[in-house]
């Protein structure tokens, strides 16, 4: 059993990202339900996202979304985000919402639009310069809708091209995070649809090219933790963009839907010392809080987060591997589910109150008159949401 101590010092150190897009608006495609309070410009997210460090203490990145995001001075945006006690961490492409990128953004058939996305990642990591981030998420929506409709080879052909001369762009600390995601918002094809096909590309690009696990992107039933423990193994696990789903990539609270699945990918990383800084996992949430009040949601998935790591680390690995060993099929199961059955919610409370924080991150973010200070001095303007 490791030493609660051991687990606090882990727990403590842990770093969650928090992403820019989840403080706007946003919504589904039959409708978005503006909230008050909603920020105006990437500035007011950092403030928002700022709450959430202040109250959990483990929330110190803030991933942006380009051209959510875009701004003239991304330094002065990094400065401002020091002065909060926070870093920008992972710049999003986006190449999905541009009228051009019907057919695919680098993948597309045509020479020239495959041109236009890929001067979009090069602006990325041109932004990343700026900004002294080190990640470059890529999410490519590319696909098609019907048999026949493009080359499936092809598109291969022409998504490696862009990886690459994205890959040749990155400086020295930079690195690639490339997402798959098994359909939507193409149906028949999905040009990055899986794991493998991720791990196929980064494993040609370099080592600065990981996965990243986004844990509504899979089809249902699938063992994530399976995938985790294997990317992890070989070195190619970049990070998780964290969130839940009952049906798709549903973008809930992450934990929220299945926290046992979520314990589980946990227990794999820490498991593979994925929760050391140097393996290089980035743990980022990517959600959409359509009907909830934001910042709260926010902390609660960071809360999620860290409860099931905190029950990860409680495994008994010494049992567990005995049990293992000897082929105790039920004592093996029982050890892992001992911890996972461990209300861990006493530890994290030790560990924030050691850390001069409120044991309880959402009563004290809902005391702190924040939502009323936000709703009362952002009334007009144009709120920031998906495409604003
Ligand atoms: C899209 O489904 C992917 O999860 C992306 O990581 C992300 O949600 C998108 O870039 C918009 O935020
Ligand atoms: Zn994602
Ligand atoms: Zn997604």
């Amino acid at each position: 059993m490791t030493a609660p101590s051991a687990v606090k010092a882990a727990l403590t150190s842990q770093a969650i990202e928090t992403p820019s897009w989840a403080y706007g608006n946003s919504g589904t495609r039959f409708k978005v339900f503006a909230q008050p309070g909603v920020p105006r410009d990437p500035r007011e997210k950092l403030d928002d996202a700022a709450q959430v460090h202040r109250h959990t203490g483990v929330a110190p990145t803030v991933a942006l979304h380009i051209p959510w995001d875009r701004v003239d001075d991304y330094a002065a945006l990094a400065r401002h985000a020091d002065d909060l006690g926070l870093r920008l961490g992972a710049i999003n492409a986006n190449v999905f919402q541009d009228d051009d990128y019907k057919l695919g953004s680098v993948c597309h058939p045509e020479a020239a639009v495959r041109r236009k996305a890929l001067d979009h990642l090069f602006e990325c990591v041109d932004i990343m310069d700026a900004t002294g981030s080190r990640d470059l998420k890529l999410w490519f929506s590319d696909g098609t809708n019907y048999p026949g409709q493009d080359d499936i080879r092809a598109r291969q052909d022409r998504l490696a091209e862009a990886l690459t001369a994205v890959y040749e762009r990155l400086g020295d600390d930079q690195r690639i995070l490339l997402e798959y995601k098994f359909f939507e918002p193409a149906f028949y094809t999905t040009d990055v649809p899986d794991w493998g096909t991720a791990y196929a590309h980064c494993l040609k690009l370099g080592p600065k090219a990981q996965v990243v696990v986004d844990t509504g992107h899979h089809a249902p039933g699938t063992n994530i933790e399976f995938i985790v423990a294997l990317l992890l193994r070989e070195g190619k696990l970049g990070g998780f963009d964290f969130n839940s789903r009952f049906y798709a990539d549903d973008d809930l609270m992450v934990g929220a839907a299945d926290p046992f699945q979520l314990f589980r990918i946990m227990y794999e990383v820490v498991r593979g010392g994925g929760l050391d800084p140097a393996a290089g996992v980035a743990f980022m949430l990517d959600q959409c809080h359509n009907i909830e009040p934001k910042v709260p949601a926010i902390i609660r998935s960071v809360m999620n987060v860290q409860e099931a790591t905190a029950k990860a680390l409680l495994v008994d690995r010494d049992a567990l591997a005995a049990a293992q060993a000897s082929g105790d099929v039920l004592g093996a199961n029982a050890a892992l589910m001992d911890a996972f059955s461990t209300d861990v919610r006493p530890l994290l409370a030790e560990v924030r109150a050691d850390a001069g924080l409120d044991p309880d991150p959402v009563a004290a973010y809902h005391r702190s008159g924040w939502a009323e200070k936000i709703t009362e001095e952002r009334k007009g303007g144009q709120q920031a949401g998906w495409g604003a």
